[in-house]
């Protein structure tokens, strides 16, 4: 059977949500009503009901995340890297605001505390009113939500945590400092001793010099670097890119997967998500 195809008499909605990524390229989603929006000490927040993805929370303009498939990006920033340390206890997720992070980081059983260091408390209190399911995990007994400069809180705890998430925004704005050598040299210090980190670190298709520097910062960092990817349809480009940093462990001696309740993360996936094309390995290896 054919595509099944929307009643054209149906009368829609023609307010559409646009994120422009640069001059040449954008991505939409119909929007059925604004929910929110606000103007925070930060940035812009916007809270829309879509069509086609369910609630999308956008931070200056920029797809952040959305209720359709918002678990792809949170398992596979959180599952990769903690699966990679042995026995991760202590967890610092830097931004995640949304507490989508922090959600996957709680279903590992070995954690015994989790701090949400993130800048804009409203982006906390919007997540918890629009996106009760992301953010659930942020009521937990383990979990100490921490309103702060992410970049002052790593420097403040110096051999503190196990495994640090960096869940940025994109590279303007408040988070220019979260993709700097300089950050991820405080990220090493306040690892301990086989302490790993891994980051969001945007397209291979849209951002490959942002990539290539990147992963040069972090392989100066860390005697262990690794780029992994995974497909999340709302962030521009559809192929997203992860980096890890690691003092001792290697993502390839994982073998099987401690949490059984995700919708994208697996044993498989987290070895696939460590093979890269060919373009992509030219941009870590150059
Ligand atoms: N271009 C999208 C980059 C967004 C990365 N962070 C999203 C936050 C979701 N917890």
């Amino acid at each position: 059977m054919p595509f099944e195809r929307r009643d054209t008499n149906v009368p829609q909605s023609n307010l559409w949500f646009t994120e422009l990524q640069n001059d040449n390229l954008s991505i939409g989603l119909r929007v059925e009503k604004t929910l929110h929006s606000e103007v925070t000490p930060y940035q812009t927040l916007d809270v829309y009901e879509t069509h086609q993805y369910g609630r999308l929370l956008v931070l200056d303009g920029c797809v952040m995340t959305t209720d359709k498939d918002e678990f792809v990006y949170h398992e596979m920033l959180s599952h990769v890297p903690m699966h990679t340390h042995p026995n991760p206890k202590n967890v610092l997720v830097v931004g995640g605001g949304d507490g989508g992070i922090i959600r996957e980081v709680i279903k590992h059983p070995s954690v015994e505390r989790a701090v949400l260091a993130e800048i804009d408390g409203a982006v906390v209190e919007a997540s918890k009113k629009y996106f009760p399911q992301i953010a659930a995990g942020l009521c937990d007994a383990r979990v100490d939500v921490q309103i702060v400069d992410g970049i002052k809180y790593v420097e403040d705890h110096p051999d503190t945590f196990d495994v640090i998430l960096i869940d940025s925004t994109d590279p303007i704005g408040p988070a220019v400092g979260l993709f700097s050598k300089n950050f991820y040299e405080s990220v090493y210090a306040a690892l301990k001793s086989d302490g790993l980190m891994a980051a969001q670190t945007e397209s291979p298709f849209a951002n490959q010099e942002l990539i290539r520097r990147v992963n040069q910062d972090i392989g100066k960092t860390f005697p262990i670097t690794q780029l992994y990817l995974a497909h999340i349809p709302t962030y521009p480009t559809g192929m997203w890119s992860f980096t890890m940093g690691s003092k001792v462990h290697r993502p390839q001696d994982v073998t099987e997967s401690r949490v059984k309740n995700t919708r994208y993360y697996n044993a498989q996936v987290h070895h696939a998500a460590l093979a890269l094309p060919e373009f992509v390995k030219e941009l870590v290896q150059s």
